[in-house]
């Protein structure tokens, strides 16, 4: 009776998992974390609900070999302009965070960055990352209401079946 019902919810999640990431979305072989983007301009608010509505959140960049996978697949298809990263200290300042509630600890930071702080109110505040592709893709903190291009990302099928041992 357990194995049946492990080999069931086993099974569930590999099935979800693989519906989960869009046809058009690229895998990091290295970390099995599944990206896809969307060129449209939009908020980080709206963008995060994008990547909500179709089972992920804003891209997560969580190392070194990340930033670099993506520098290069973006760099590859030719993409320009900003592009929301993963990460926010919309709860408390400077106490940076993916979307999803799990604290950061990689950054690419642009040189002066990040500097929407201690200001945190109103439109001049700066609480959620941006990396910019004119800029050898460094990260600054900018104003969530922003409008930049939505990168999302669902942690590989790899990792679920980890969590689920
Ligand atoms: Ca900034």
């Amino acid at each position: 009776m357990f194995i049946l019902v492990f080999i069931i919810v086993f099974g569930d999640l590999v099935y979800e998992t693989r519906a989960l990431c869009p046809a058009s979305s690229f895998t990091n072989p290295d970390s099995g974390i599944c990206y896809w983007y969307n060129p449209s301009l939009v908020t980080a608010t709206a963008c995060n609900t994008s990547c909500v509505l179709n089972g992920g959140i804003i891209g997560e960049i969580p190392d070194e070999n990340s930033q670099l996978f993506l520098m290069q697949h973006f760099q590859s298809v030719g993409v320009t302009g900003g592009i929301w990263v993963g990460v926010n200290d919309i709860d408390a300042e400077l106490n940076f965070r993916t979307w999803d509630g799990y604290p950061q600890s990689y950054f690419n930071w642009r040189l002066g960055q990040p500097n929407g702080y201690p200001l945190d109110a109103g439109a001049t505040e700066q609480d959620c990352m941006a990396m910019f592709t004119t800029d050898n893709f460094r990260w600054q903190d900018k104003p969530c209401g922003d409008n930049y291009m939505c990168l999302c990302s669902y942690r590989s099928c790899k990792l679920k079946i980890i969590i689920a041992i």
